[in-house]
């Protein structure tokens, strides 16, 4: 198997809908990456070998998805100094309200990038997951710049405006 450049990481198998979307992106930008369940309260043993033997192996960064009382992304965080992207999941009792303000509010000196709340956030953390990965290689800066360009040509298309 190719090294892994990107760790994805859910606290559920529950998560899986949602973080779909990031493991495409990361398919679809030709991104190697491993993708694992552990949970920071149910397993957080397994949490901390996985973590840090990724770090070893050479990931560049963390993609964490969790919801409720969402501790996933904060203790990848504490096991490892690449950066790490957040993914606060849609919980049913409270829409995944509790799942961002647990992840966004981390003590200072641990940080954590957080994202939007579901899908959106799980496909934008692998886009920002590329973009940091386009600092060391440009082609996958250049993959991001056509992505854009496909995205606005869709969205002009769609809305019927001449550009
Ligand atoms: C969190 O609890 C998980 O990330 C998941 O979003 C949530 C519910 O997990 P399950 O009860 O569906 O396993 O730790």
């Amino acid at each position: 198997m190719k090294r892994p450049q990107v760790a994805v990481v859910m606290g559920s198998t529950s998560d899986l809908e949602t973080m779909k979307e990031s493991l495409e992106i990361l398919k679809n930008f030709g991104i190697s990456f491993v993708a694992r369940v552990f949970s920071a309260h149910r397993t957080p043993k397994e949490l901390e070998a996985f973590v840090v033997g990724m770090e070893q192996a050479g990931v560049r960064a963390f993609i964490a998805g969790a919801g409720g009382a969402a501790a996933l992304p904060g203790v990848v965080a504490a096991y490892t100094t690449r950066p790490v992207l957040g993914v606060p999941i849609e919980t049913r009792a409270l829409k995944g309200l509790d799942s961002l303000l647990s992840i966004v509010q981390m003590p200072a000196g641990i940080p954590v990038a957080t994202f939007a709340i579901g899908k959106a956030g799980a496909k934008n953390a692998a886009l920002f997951a590329v973009a940091l990965l386009g600092l060391e290689a440009g082609a996958y800066d250049k993959k991001v710049k056509a992505f854009r360009r496909k995205q606005a040509a869709a969205v002009r298309r769609k809305a019927k405006l001449k550009v």
